[in-house]
């Protein structure tokens, strides 16, 4: 098999699978969905087809990336391990030797060249084209996701802008204020591609929205990939075959083919009004604040179009899937450049920001400082408030063992380093939004060039004993299933983390 083609295939094979439920009941897109998404995202249950919304004849997709299994299963993957792999052996290549490797590293180079978007003459996202009045947001069944939230918000969408100096494409991931119905808030953060696409022009720009694309090209629109590199080539690369494309209606962008839907619609530079307040992946409401407005010009969209739909809130959410995607993918490009970096884990619960524990090959003193320096260095995880770095045999993603090491390792007036960057746009604890404080907790072994008396040796049991031990376990009669602790502090199966391992 391959990635599902387009949102339908992608139903299709929840449904098979198990991983899908149709709720036939109404429902009211005015935080009900909310309510009921928000216990089922929880037990890590299933993703929620609703085929009656109140005040819509448009079905609502939600949870579809929900536990790791369907992100898995969004990539037709067995894990996001095996997705990264599959970028690492890209990034890479070695000029290959004997005919048998350079086949092999022209299927590769097959793969990138794949990548590439294709245009196509005619898609289903456009069987029914609504222009002037007759394009009304009114017809899609858009959530108000929280209390206070100011209004029913897009909260799914992969927004499509062209940089006016280069032309090259940029797509992302930005929540949609709904202002009435032909017109939303653009909510482009400062850090943001689409924010430097906007900023760059004069007049006006133009812009397009898929809503409903195959899972893959959802997820990349969430990727934060370099400025200069567009998101539908991550897409076609994962997919394995290029994302094919139309031309909009009424704005110069070509569009995903196989979207449910498209809005298509244009920004003036000088237009912005108060965005928010939205309950946010922080777990708080992002105070208002001013954001550009999106006028649109058109919906095109397939005759019986689902609208996809995703909530945000405090952590774990369906977004922490999206998140832990995107961690895996691109650890092998952060190895690239940090090649003693072994593992990373941004916690679901830190809201990906917040918190970076990572895992150093340490082979000098100074060396957790420069990994560090090297994060706060790296894309969009520069806006990391607190690393920790661990040593190589630390298991990143055992918060257990971590905190084990930060007790045990870190001598908090030798070990933690205070400094200060940019920092998450919607992060309200800083004295100045964009900017403020930074930590890193070097909890790794320490040198005696760091200043360290002689490090002492860790506590483990011989493996004699072990083989002993695992062998004579029946003969004991204790009612207890135990692997070979190997003298670790006891994994303690706690609710987040058994989600997380599903
Ligand atoms: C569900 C979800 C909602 C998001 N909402 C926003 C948003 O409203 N504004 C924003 O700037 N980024 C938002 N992001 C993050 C961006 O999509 C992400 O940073 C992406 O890399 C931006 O693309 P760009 O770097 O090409 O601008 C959201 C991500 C997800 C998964
Ligand atoms: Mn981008």
């Amino acid at each position: 098999m391959a990635p599902p083609r387009d949102l339908r295939e992608w139903i299709a094979r929840l449904e098979s699978e198990g991983e899908l439920v149709r709720v036939a009941a109404e429902v009211d897109p005015e935080l009900e969905i909310t309510e009921i998404n928000d216990r089922v995202v929880k037990q890590g249950g299933p993703a929620l087809l609703f085929e009656n919304v109140k005040g819509s004849d448009r079905p609502l997709l939600i949870n579809q990336f929900g536990t790791e299994r369907r992100m898995a299963m969004a990539f037709d993957a067995p894990s996001l391990d095996a997705v990264a792999e599959k970028l690492s052996d890209v990034l890479e290549m070695q000029p290959p030797q004997g005919l048998v490797e350079k086949v092999r590293g022209l299927q590769k180079l097959k793969s990138i060249a794949d990548s590439r978007p294709k245009t196509v003459r005619s898609g289903p996202c456009q069987e029914i084209v609504l222009e002037g009045n007759d394009a009304s947001l009114d017809l899609l069944p858009i959530q108000k996701c929280w209390p206070d939230d100011a209004a029913p918000f897009i909260t799914l969408p992969a927004v499509i802008t062209h940089d006016p100096r280069s032309g090259v494409r940029n797509v992302g991931m930005y929540r949609m204020q709904k202002l009435g119905p032909r017109a939303t808030a653009m909510h482009w953060q400062i850090h943001k591609d689409g924010r430097a696409d906007y900023l760059a022009t004069d007049g006006k720009i133009e812009v397009a929205v898929a809503l409903g694309t195959d899972p893959v090209t959802t997820y990349s629109a969430s990727a934060p990939l370099p400025k200069h590199i567009d998101e539908l080539m991550l897409a076609g690369f994962l997919r394995g075959e290029p994302v094919e494309l139309v031309r909009a209606k009424t704005v110069a962008i070509d569009v995903p083919a196989n979207a449910e839907i498209i809005l298509e619609g244009v920004i003036a530079k000088d237009e912005l009004t108060e965005e928010g307040p939205f309950g946010d992946h922080t777990g708080y409401y992002t105070p208002p604040e001013q954001f550009p407005v999106f006028h649109l010009t058109a919906i095109t969209m397939r005759r019986d179009a689902i609208y996809p739909s995703i909530v945000v809130g405090k952590p774990p959410q369906e977004d922490a899937w999206l998140g832990k995607a995107t961690e895996r993918i691109f650890l092998p490009a952060i190895r690239m450049t940090v090649p003693e970096i072994v593992d990373y884990d941004l916690p679901i619960a830190g809201a990906f920001h917040n918190c970076c524990i990572v895992s150093i090959r340490k082979s000098f003193p100074g060396h957790a400082q420069k990994v560090m320096h090297a994060i706060w260095g790296l894309g969009m995880l520069s806006l990391t408030k607190a690393i920790v770095v661990v040593d190589e045999w630390v298991d990143v993603h055992d918060y257990d063992e971590v905190m084990f090491r930060i007790g045990a390792n870190v001598d908090p007036q030798r070990d933690v380093l205070i400094t200060e960057g940019p920092l998450d746009h919607l992060d309200h604890a800083p004295t100045r939004q964009f900017y403020g404080g930074k930590m890193g907790i070097d909890a790794t072994h320490k040198l005696p060039e760091e200043g360290a008396r002689e490090w002492p040796p860790e506590i483990e049991m011989t493996p004699e004993v072990r083989e002993l031990v695992d062998r004579r376990w029946a003969e004991y009669g204790i009612p207890v299933d135990t692997p070979a602790g190997n003298g670790r502090i006891s994994q303690s199966p706690r609710p987040l983390r058994r989600l997380l391992r599903r």
